[in-house]
């Protein structure tokens, strides 16, 4: 894992200024003696009737702290009993804005298209309420939700939030079919948060859905939710996005140049080999 640098990043401008941790001292691993984070919780007020999401504020009374799932794995302080984050340090101890100690999971949607004209791949996107920064319309799983759930939820929630009818049956029908297509996972494990401290990190499994020609011509797209707009954007050299969000896409980018010269390798190269195939077997029967 590359140092994080998101989440020793003051980018969410509600945290208090963090202790400064160079790259070298990110790791554990690595002794860093002045190491003096800053404690920080944000205290959400409780929603009447809602059960609440967010853990004790004694990490050690809860029950089976060390056994939450992670897709990194992760040890516990000795001293404090907090989970210690797999990234390395951050400047910071406590939940800062994270509900849970240890692992806060999420689900990201990279819903794809080539643009209708110019064939350019493009990506929707979302710009987020938090820091203003452009991202995937990705969100937290609720608890026993599957992540094929929470992707799909995410999506219509942030990106077709469609007051029009006929829009919002038009995109209904449209997100059925795309992601009734079960999508591929890119990636599961570590996002370099900026709301990630010590004892609280985000962890994600991205998918990506792609949308056919018509999907992707006719799919209309309103912000809702956290976001505060949507777009679709063309992915190139310039986009730069939340999170570890980028390093994501260029996955998807890479899969998907592959499998364009894949498909290019068939059309033109078919034709050849079964001209060949021909040619060997009009050779054969001639020598006959
Ligand atoms: C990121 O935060 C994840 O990759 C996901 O996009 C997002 C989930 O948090 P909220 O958008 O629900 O705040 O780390």
């Amino acid at each position: 894992m590359a140092p994080h640098v998101a989440a020793r990043s003051q980018e969410n401008k509600t945290y208090p200024m963090r202790f400064a941790v160079p790259d070298a001292s990110v790791p554990w691993s690595v002794p860093f003696p002045g190491y003096q984070p800053i404690k920080y919780v944000f205290m959400r007020k409780e929603e009447p009737g809602k059960p609440s999401f967010a853990d004790a504020a004694d990490p050690k009374t809860i029950a089976n702290l060390k056994d939450r799932f992670s897709h990194e794995g992760f040890a516990l302080d000795a001293t404090t009993g907090a989970p210690l984050n797999p990234g390395g340090r951050t400047g910071m101890t406590d939940r800062g804005r994270l509900g849970k100690w240890g692992p806060n999971h999420a689900a990201d949607p990279l819903v794809t298209r080539y643009h209708p004209e110019t064939g350019e791949l493009q990506l929707v996107v979302i710009k987020r309420k938090d820091t203003g920064a452009w991202a995937l319309p990705g969100g937290m799983v609720d608890p026993g939700e599957n992540v094929s759930t929470t992707v799909r939820r995410e999506f219509k929630e942030e990106a077709g939030n469609l007051q029009d009818p006929a829009a919002a049956s038009r995109f209904n029908e449209l997100e059925a079919a795309l992601f009734g297509s079960g999508g591929t996972v890119v990636y599961k494990g570590y996002v370099d948060d900026p709301r990630n401290t010590d004892n609280a990190w985000m962890e994600t499994v991205a998918m990506h859905f792609h949308c056919d020609s018509e999907m992707g011509r006719l799919l209309p797209l309103e912000a809702g939710d956290d976001a505060a707009k949507v777009k679709w954007v063309t992915v190139d050299a310039s986009l730069n996005l939340y999170a570890s969000h980028r390093e994501w896409v260029s996955l998807v980018e890479k899969s998907m140049r592959r499998k364009a010269l894949l498909r290019k390798a068939l059309i033109f190269g078919l034709p050849v080999l079964v001209a060949a195939g021909v040619y060997a077997l009009v050779g054969k029967s001639k020598k006959a």
